[in-house]
């Protein structure tokens, strides 16, 4: 009972600790505009003077700003969940406004809190976030008139998170594949090296392998992703001419190079961290000072990533015959697993992953035979006096599913005889039409009711 007690105790406190998280400190000298804090990387993007570190802070050294309508976004290498932050201010009166703004990966403004700065004047006072999913974090200010009264703001000893990375590429799929679905996404290797291994020296599972000269073939998926890090592993390290992590985005320029030594992970899987944004390709190139006579081995697992707060949505449609979507495809059968990102599409600034739902229906086809007398009407306004085979009509929305139907003409026509009765008649004669003629005087015929 006590045993359960203690360990129910222990599992509270984690679960404590892990909402916790972290306090960002900004304990770092005057004037540092990039640091490394808890592990991860911080910068400013520095859009205003915005570095202060030692002027009243809460602990530590703090951050202050002291000038007119500065702004600046603090930003880290993953989303945060934000708890809240101290601030102090001064001259409060004369603020114009003082907001703390939020933005996702995708840089758009996703929290917007106004505070009045009244509140935090000469004291430190905290204020409570509890932001989720944040990439970068703003102080937007200003003073009423920045040159006779200027304004200052402190903050410090900020609360915050890591968002768990929510994905790990396994890599566990047999030999030789080339594409595969993992994590519910299509995944593929554009095969311009061989590199397909997946069995051999694995770090977990099944893993994927590499061993011959120079090879290099890109990782793929369907949508941008934020890449962790990946396990690496290699044998014959001194032999390696280069090891290098590379990442490209969706219109394919590179925008990650990593430069790793190869020693680094000889005969055991080191854990690379990358923490790359808004990557589509994966490369891993290298090569061997001699690929013939020292061949080099590399061997890569469980990749950590993420998706980026991407929209996701279903177009369904219903067509008929044929149908080219939004990736240039025309598509003349059902499909339900065809995807295509917009980049940027989503209303938070994100991609917007489209995944389509499509029923194609035929249209149906009819023959109207039909045979007639020297002429004929048909449906399609046309009047025909010889036979046609090859008229066709469509008639919009004819067919029982909704889509239209073609009808083809198969007309004969038959024409009318014409000839002359010569008769030889003495007094009357009453002809096929009914009537009657008689002789009448100097032989004139006359019709005779
Ligand atoms: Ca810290
Ligand atoms: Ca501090
Ligand atoms: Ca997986
Ligand atoms: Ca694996």
């Amino acid at each position: 009972m006590t045993r359960i007690y203690l360990l129910c105790l222990l599992l509270l406190v984690l679960t404590f600790n892990y909402s916790l998280g972290q306090t960002l400190n900004f304990d770092e000298p005057f004037g540092t505009q990039s640091w490394t804090e808890d592990g991860h990387p911080w910068s400013w993007d520095n859009t205003g003077w915005d570095n202060i570190r030692t002027y009243q802070p809460h602990t530590g050294t703090g951050h202050g700003m002291s000038a007119a309508g500065y702004h600046s976004k603090l930003s880290t290498d993953a989303n945060i969940n934000i708890q809240g932050i101290w601030l102090l201010t001064s001259s409060a009166s004369d603020f114009t406004h003082l907001n703390l703004k939020g933005y996702n990966e995708c840089g758009t403004l996703i929290y917007d809190v106004s505070l009045n700065p009244m509140d935090y004047q000469f004291v430190y006072g905290y204020v409570t976030l509890n932001w989720v999913g944040v990439k970068s974090f703003m102080v937007d200010y200003n003073s009423i008139d920045p040159l006779n009264f200027p304004v200052d703001l402190f903050y410090d000893d900020m609360d915050y998170s890591y968002v768990p990375v929510i994905n790990v590429l396994n890599f566990d799929e047999p030999f030789g594949t080339q594409s595969w679905t993992e994590d519910a996404h299509p995944w593929s290797w554009d095969n311009t090296g061989w590199d397909n291994i997946r069995t051999y020296q694995p770090h977990t599972g099944t893993g994927h392998g590499m061993s011959a000269d120079g090879f290099h073939s890109k990782l793929s998926t369907d949508a941008k992703i934020n890449i962790q890090g990946i396990w690496l592993l290699t044998s014959s390290a001194s032999d390696f001419t280069h090891l290098n992590l590379k990442g490209y985005n969706e219109s394919g320029s590179l925008i990650y190079d990593a430069s790793l030594n190869p020693m680094d992970y000889e005969f055991g899987y080191g854990y690379v961290t990358l923490n790359w944004v808004g990557v589509k390709s994966f490369m891993v190139d290298y090569n061997s000072i001699d690929p013939l006579n020292f061949p080099v081995d590399l061997f890569y697992d469980d990749m950590d990533y993420s998706y980026p707060s991407m929209a996701t949505g279903t177009d369904m449609r219903t067509e008929c015959n044929s149908y080219t979507w939004i990736d240039g495809n025309t598509y003349t059968a059902s499909n339900n697993s065809a995807t295509f990102n917009i980049v940027g599409g989503a209303a938070n600034g994100c991609d917007s992953l489209v995944t389509l739902d499509l029923t194609i229906l035929h249209s149906a086809a009819g023959t109207d035979t039909k045979t007639e007398c020297n002429s004929y009407t048909w449906s399609d306004g046309n009047t025909y006096t010889a036979s046609n085979s090859s008229a066709t009509f469509n008639i919009v929305g004819g067919a029982a599913n909704g889509c239209d139907s073609l009808v083809t003409l198969d007309l004969t026509i038959l024409n009318s005889a014409a000839g002359t009765d010569t008769k030889t008649v003495c007094n009357s004669y009453t002809w096929i039409d009914g009537n009657t003629a008689i002789i009448h005087g100097n032989n004139q015929w006359k019709l005779c009711c």
